[in-house]
């Protein structure tokens, strides 16, 4: 944990008691402020309660006079579609709306400057980036703390130390209540229309995710979008360092990768993305692009990047490779909750058999048709099933109905098979990418690629598929109330 200290002896108002909420206030209180917190849920409440320094407090009638600050969670509305309460009783009595990210960047300029912070932010690909720059400079031998977005709180990191270097997934929440934010090095990979009901317009998501670049000693640039390759040319109007970089072959672009082989302008790097097996498809190739450009910073020697990104394992449900034999290669690409993710996994391959359905979003997968030409057999699960077939019947991609996962994994294990070696020798290649969100027969789509790896690895180990009936067991599935929440 990160004590913030620059609080000490003051009161502050935190709402928003999930993770993030939970770490801020240990942080808080490890620093010596005294704490007040509320949270709708009751038992994030009770969580709260027993974090020493902390009281629960209703804040809707606290006299907020006496609050230096509103540390709020980044999925409580700040702005859109309205403020939250708690932001409107701040603003009313002066106090000043921030986030976990605030203070880090905060504490870190009073008590660690020496500790270099790498921020990374956009619409797409920003979790892959933050990892795999994790991944490289920690098999370099420095000493790496990797947090925010992507799933441990910047707070729960460990301490602040001199050259311990903390490299940080930052979404546009967390941008939005960080008006201090000032990244050693700021990535900016991507920006298209997302979480526009809490930015309003789609300018002012992108005038947001531009500031953490802004605010950076030296940036990094995507060109391979209008938005960010015009926020590119502004940074340099202002005098702000820039590398820019391309998951394609942009002429303009200081790190690129025109036909998956990444190279720098100067000549002094160059790899072939296929010897990477965790970064296939052309997104992936902006994912290294940004993470090279950045551990060149550190002056890594190019065998050192090499050896890092062969040996990149990749993020856990997205593109994962989680088994390979006898020629035949397993993807989890559970993460792919719709069909513009999956669109991602198919242009990967030019070969597959797809393991697909689940709870369907809307419009289905008739926009993946250009895709349909590269699936020699799709096996369909769960609630999708009669729609999915209906779409595939369309442009006569061949299916069967396989209900659950462990039938649909058997069924394609079987047919790569019977067809043997393929001709153009590549592997036979069973994509799990479901276009679905998992709750028709899972807890959250996390549980559903579990269970597509764990019967993969079984199949390695004892040459049968398990059907086992824990694994689509009716009351395994979430309740329908909780559909939506999968995006
Ligand atoms: N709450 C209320 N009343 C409200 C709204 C919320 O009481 O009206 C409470 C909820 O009961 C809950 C808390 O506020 O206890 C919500 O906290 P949160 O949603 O901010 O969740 P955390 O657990 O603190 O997780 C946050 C990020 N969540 C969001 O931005 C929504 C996590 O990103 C992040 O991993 C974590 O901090 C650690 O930094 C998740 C996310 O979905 C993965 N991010 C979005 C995305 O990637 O698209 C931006």
């Amino acid at each position: 944990m990160i004590p913030i200290t620059i609080f000490e002896g003051k009161k502050v108002a935190v709402f928003g008691l999930g993770g993030s909420g939970l770490a801020t206030l240990e942080a808080l209180a490890a620093g010596g402020a005294q704490l007040f917190a509320y949270d709708d849920r009751e038992a994030s409440r009770e969580k709260a309660a027993e974090i020493e320094g902390v009281e629960i407090c209703d804040l809707q009638s606290a006299d907020w006079s006496q609050f230096a600050a509103l540390v709020l969670s980044p999925g409580v509305p700040l702005t859109h579609p309205e403020p939250h309460w708690s932001v409107k009783l701040a603003k009313e009595a002066g106090v000043e709306v921030i986030g976990d990210i605030e203070l880090f960047c905060r504490e870190r300029r009073a008590s660690g400057i020496d500790a270099p912070f790498i921020a990374i932010t956009g619409t797409n690909g920003k979790s892959t980036t933050t990892a795999l720059i994790t991944h490289l400079l920690t098999e370099a031998g420095l000493d790496v703390q990797m947090g925010g977005n992507i799933g441990t709180p910047v707070l729960a990191l460990e301490p602040l130390a001199a050259e311990r270097i903390y490299v940080i997934e930052v979404s546009s929440y967390q941008i939005d209540l960080a008006p201090g934010i000032n990244p050693s090095i700021g990535v900016l990979m991507n920006i298209s229309a997302d979480h526009l009901d809490r930015h309003g317009d789609l300018m002012n998501y992108a005038r947001i995710k531009s500031r953490l670049v802004a605010s950076s000693d030296q940036a990094v640039v995507a060109l391979d979008d209008r938005l960010s390759a015009n926020i590119a040319s502004n940074l340099r109007l202002k005098g702000v360092p820039v590398t820019t970089i391309s998951g394609f072959g942009n002429e303009r672009a200081m790190v690129a990768a025109p036909d998956g082989i990444l190279q720098s302008m100067q000549g002094d790097f160059l790899f072939n993305l296929d010897q990477a097996r965790a970064l296939r498809g052309t997104h992936n190739a902006q994912n290294a692009a940004a993470a090279i450009a950045v551990a060149r910073q550190f002056d890594l020697p190019p065998s050192v990047l090499v050896a890092g990104l062969k040996s990149f394992g990749g993020l856990e449900h997205r593109m994962e490779e989680v088994g390979h034999q006898d020629g035949i290669l397993f993807i989890n690409d559970s993460k792919a909750t719709n069909a513009d993710a999956t669109s991602r996994a198919l242009a990967s391959f030019p070969k597959l058999h797809w393991i697909l359905g689940g709870l369907p979003k809307a419009g289905g997968i008739s926009s993946l048709v250009d895709y349909f030409g590269r699936i020699e057999h799709a096996y369909l699960i769960g609630e999708a099933s009669e729609e999915f077939a209906a779409t595939l019947a369309a442009s006569r991609v061949p299916f069967s109905f396989c209900g659950h996962m462990d039938l649909a994994l058997e069924r394609a294990i079987n047919a790569c098979k019977n067809a043997g070696p393929r001709t153009d020798k590549e592997d036979h290649v069973i994509l799990l990418s479901p276009a679905c969100a998992s709750f028709d027969q899972f807890p959250n789509f996390m549980k559903r690629g579990d269970i597509f790896r764990e019967a993969v690895q079984h199949y390695l180990s004892t040459g049968a598929v398990a059907v086992d009936p824990d694994h689509h067991a009716p009351e395994d599935a979430a309740p329908k109330a909780l559909a939506s929440e999968e995006q």
